[in-house]
């Protein structure tokens, strides 16, 4: 049974979430103009003013907000509300280095629980549930956003935080958690350490996983559900816009739905800035409509990814967005050609192998060497030179096919790759460009 939060919304009519974001478009603009003087300026100099925006038809009319924006901002910059109104700030490194803080009044964050609490209940939970949180808790958004989200919802929260594997998978099994939150990634090794202690799927009562915060495949899905015995959806977000909860999957578990009572989704040519049609692969912006304190309009994720209104199942009306296939500040160049860390991570779980890889590019004398470290299964684990050179070149081959340029790969022993708690560091560039 499909289980939704706030049915009236999750579920109204296409038109009616048009005149909704209609309506709300028109306010926020004008919240911003009055209220962000660095964001006024931009529509001056684009000549642009709030009465030219009558609906979302006039979106594109609108400046890019961009992550140099936010660094010029910085820190007070982009505020809606003066401080005394707001109540709390979340931060984020940057997988840039750059900071970003972002800032929320009380009803933000009221807004923002609710966007999880839908992912939560679109993932099957109720009140019933014991909900473990593994996300880290802090500046990064994804513990407390899940955590409010699952008091709204009524579920038991164990605000474990990231870390402490043997006493996470403990907690899943004495408090007998049905739903676990935290990074796909860690969730792979939550499942792998799980094995380790000669546990199987049936021993722990884990129903669920919601897992987002980086790009993963199809294939790691299909991966920890076999090893947690749970069904895997996932989330999006980003501490610009509010946190996780921007999207959730649903029952389908086919691509995320946008909460587009709170946000307005675009998908542009990164390139040149024009608005591509739906179904078109694209850079992803986002207009948040009811953020008070950090009220971005048409700001640019970098996130690569397709947008679809195709009906859903799960009777949801609110548009889709696929996985995101990653950030085109993620997307390596080598040789030329754009190659996504997410295309070689299908190539290696396709062949069986964990999603424990490493990918290493340099440039020596003008070329860029590619290489990628995969670690064994300790069931594949040989010292026969022989086995290992075939292996790796029958990945070789994968790789070559999926991408069009040729890798080294590197087979490593089991445990080789540092694990991570929060989002993996998958790529290691040395080329000094
Ligand atoms: O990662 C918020 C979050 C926390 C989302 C927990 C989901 C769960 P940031 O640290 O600001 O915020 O990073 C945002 O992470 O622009 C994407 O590139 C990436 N990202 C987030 N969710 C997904 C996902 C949080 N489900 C950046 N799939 C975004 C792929 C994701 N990439």
């Amino acid at each position: 049974m499909e289980r939704y939060y706030q049915p009236e919304i999750e579920c109204a009519p296409v038109e009616q979430l048009k005149a909704m974001q209609d309506e709300r478009l028109v306010k926020q603009v004008k919240h911003v103009w009055d209220n962000v003087p660095y964001y006024r300026k931009k529509m001056e100099e684009k000549g642009v003013t709030p009465e030219d925006i009558k609906g979302t038809e006039d979106l594109h009319k609108l400046p890019f907000l961009t992550k140099d924006d936010l660094r010029l901002a910085y820190p007070y910059g982009l505020m809606g509300k003066p401080k005394e109104e707001c109540v709390r700030i979340q931060s984020t490194s940057g997988t840039t280095g750059k900071r970003v803080v972002a800032f929320y009044t009380q009803h933000d964050i009221d807004l923002w629980e609710d966007c999880c609490a839908r992912a939560i209940m679109a993932a099957g939970g109720t009140k019933e549930d014991v909900c473990q949180v593994s996300y880290g808790y802090g500046l990064f958004t994804g513990g407390p956003g899940l955590n409010g989200g699952s008091h709204k919802v009524g579920c038991l929260t164990v605000p474990t935080s990231s870390g402490n594997t043997e006493r996470q998978i403990m907690f899943i099994k004495d408090l007998e958690s049905t739903i676990l939150c935290c990074t796909p990634s860690y969730a792979a090794y939550l499942g792998e350490t799980m094995k380790e202690m000669g546990m199987t799927p049936d021993q722990i009562p884990l129903k669920a996983g919601i897992f987002g915060a980086e790009a993963w495949s199809e294939e790691m899905r299909q991966d920890i559900q076999n090893t947690l015995g749970i069904k895997a959806y996932d989330i999006y977000g980003l501490t610009e816009l509010s946190g996780p909860g921007v999207s959730f999957e649903c029952s389908e578990q086919s691509g995320m739905h946008i909460n587009e009572d709170h946000f307005i989704a675009e998908i542009i040519d990164p390139n040149t800035g024009e608005v591509l049609p739906e179904g078109t692969k694209g850079e992803l912006v986002f207009t948040s409509l009811t953020k008070e304190a950090f009220p971005l309009l048409r700001y640019r994720t970098r996130d690569i990814c397709v947008l679809s209104r195709k009906k859903c199942s799960c009777g949801r009306t609110f548009i889709k967005m696929a996985k995101p296939m990653g950030r085109s500040d993620d997307m390596l160049i080598i040789r030329g050609v754009n190659v996504f860390p997410s295309q070689i991570e299908a190539v290696l779980l396709n062949a069986g192998y964990p999603a424990n890889y490493q990918i290493i590019v340099d440039r020596v004398r003008n070329t860029d060497t590619f290489d990628v470290q995969v670690e064994m299964t300790p069931e594949m684990f040989t010292d026969n030179m022989g086995e290992i050179q075939k292996r790796q070149a029958s990945l070789e081959a994968g790789l070559r096919s999926m991408l069009g340029i040729s890798a080294r790969v590197v087979l490593v022993a089991p445990k080789t790759i540092a694990r991570s708690e929060g989002k993996a560091v998958r790529v290691i560039d040395k080329r000094k460009i």
